[in-house]
């Protein structure tokens, strides 16, 4: 039979930004494209879920202070940042961490005109800040712990940077993330922090809040439950800031939301304290495996490699060589599995990310490894 199908010119393979990309993968069984964990509940949080009655009813009763501060607690004690602001109205619940994104944005645009952002990173964060009018200036994501970023530091009000960082995994050293608050300290320059996929990397849990106190900075961090566990989007991110930071946050985020459900932080409170007993190990033993599933099932096809050796994220990006990572992702499509190309990433350079994919590593075991047959067929035939 003769072939019928037309290759599209990859204009047509230009979908949009990353969530666009996203999109197209929700109806699909063999979804490694966005980084919402979807693998099954684990035994220990099946029990929170069928408890859910009697969490809704104590989120009802408790005052609301009462039910923030139980969430933080376990929240932030669970990750290792203890000196987190929890006394005086400094963490500030959101619906997503883009939410606290775009509160954070629109405060920065009324104090400054220039950010410099870390390169790669999540398509949304420059879509963002370019939108409330922001001018962005890359920095390379392994210059960010350097000694001397005067290059960049002299030309903009605020640093902002993703760690670990999505997709790549790496993490902002604690030497690292102090050289960085002092040089913010003495240009008095903003310090934010997105560190929506922490939970995944021990090495992201030192005490941030220390390390941006005793630097004296100005800074604010963006936290996220989003990632971690499979709760059908039922999330908080949240928007933490320093006393000194002299934006008007809590205002503006009083524009947008009165808080998030007492409901979910209070889910929130449980899948920690889950973690804490044994749950979170748990899931970095899972994301191990099924980052050593999709690297044993591609293993020996020509010319790919791996270039995270060291992330621990719950996502895994695949170098596809001389191949374009959009041609595969488009052959891809054709068995109803998707990835996410890279390019976006790259936000100031898209061609960077031309032949890169990113997996998806929070899914249940059989899809993942079936996704992973798919596409070592599709390599191996281009
Ligand atoms: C990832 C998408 C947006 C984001 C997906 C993500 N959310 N655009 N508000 O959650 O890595 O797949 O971060």
């Amino acid at each position: 039979m003769q072939e019928t199908r037309t290759v599209p010119a990859s204009s047509e393979l230009d979908v949009g930004n990353l969530t666009q990309f996203e999109y197209l993968a929700l109806n699909s069984p063999l979804n490694i494209a966005d980084a919402h964990a979807r693998q099954g509940l684990t035994a220990g949080q099946a029990r929170i879920i069928d408890d859910l009655p009697n969490l809704f009813l104590k989120a009802a009763e408790l005052p609301v202070e009462e039910v923030e501060r139980e969430a933080h607690r376990a929240y932030f004690g669970l990750l290792g940042q203890h000196s987190y602001p929890g006394d005086d109205g400094r963490v500030l619940a959101c619906y997503s961490s883009s939410v606290a994104m775009e509160i954070l944005a629109r405060s920065l645009a009324g104090a400054m005109s220039s950010v410099a952002l870390i390169h790669p990173t999540f398509d949304n964060i420059p879509d963002i800040l370019r939108g409330v009018g922001l001018d962005l200036v890359p920095v390379a994501e392994e210059r960010l712990g350097e000694d001397d970023l005067d290059d960049i530091l002299g030309s903009v009000g605020c640093v902002f940077v993703t760690t670990p960082n999505n997709p790549t995994g790496r993490v902002l050293s604690e030497e690292g993330l102090r050289r960085l608050a002092g040089q913010c300290a003495e240009r008095d320059l903003v310090l934010a922090l997105d560190t929506s996929f922490r939970g995944f990397d021990p090495a992201g849990h030192y005490d941030h809040y220390r390390v941006l106190g005793d630097s004296g900075c100005r800074w604010v961090v963006i936290e996220d439950t989003g990632k971690l566990w499979p709760t059908l989007d039922l999330k908080v991110g949240w928007l933490v800031t320093a006393a000194n930071l002299g934006l008007p946050v809590a205002k503006i985020y009083s524009d947008i939301l009165l808080g998030v459900s007492p409901m979910v932080l209070a889910l929130v409170q449980r899948f920690s304290e889950d973690a804490a007993d044994g749950g979170l190990a748990d899931l970095h033993r899972f994301v191990a495996e099924n980052r050593a599933l999709v690297r044993e099932g591609l293993a020996g096809v020509p010319g790919i490699h791996f270039p995270d050796p060291h992330s621990r994220a719950s996502v895994e990006r695949v170098n596809v060589g001389a191949r374009s990572a959009l041609d595969v992702w488009s052959s891809l499509r054709d068995h109803n599995v998707y990835v996410l190309p890279c390019q976006k990433f790259h936000w100031a350079n898209p061609p960077e990310g031309n032949s890169t994919l990113r997996i998806a590593l929070a899914r249940s075991a059989a899809p993942l490894r079936e996704a992973t047959r798919a596409l070592r067929s599709v390599l191996l035939s281009r």
